[in-house]
């Protein structure tokens, strides 16, 4: 047993936690108001899309309910979020981001 910090773990863990870092999805859930045109911005701006990509996605979330933006280890993904919540409030509108583990 191998001891990080005082969480004690199988030295399998150990291994496969640093052959594959924590991945978490981000996604974006859709609502019935935040513009269209708002949410493609956000695909381009904060996850390396292109028009047609960010278009396609932003479809898919409001067709589907939420969509797949991008997969990062948790410190970014986690800033991702963040980053979106707060440009999307400061825009007044209630687009909402989060995580989920892959
Ligand atoms: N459903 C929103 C509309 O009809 C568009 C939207 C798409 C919102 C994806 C959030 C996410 N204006």
């Amino acid at each position: 047993m191998a001891k990080i910090g005082s969480i004690e773990k199988t030295e399998e863990k150990v291994e496969s936690d640093l052959q594959r870092p924590n991945l978490y999805k981000v996604v974006l859930n859709n609502d019935d108001y935040t513009p269209m045109d708002f949410v493609v911005e956000v695909l381009q701006r904060f996850f390396d899309k292109n028009e047609q990509q960010a278009v396609d996605i932003m479809l898919a979330i409001h067709h589907k309910g939420k969509g797949l933006c991008g997969v990062y280890p948790f410190g970014i993904a986690e800033t991702k979020v963040l980053q979106v919540n707060q440009f999307a409030r400061e825009n007044q509108h209630p687009l909402l981001c989060s995580l989920e583990k892959e």
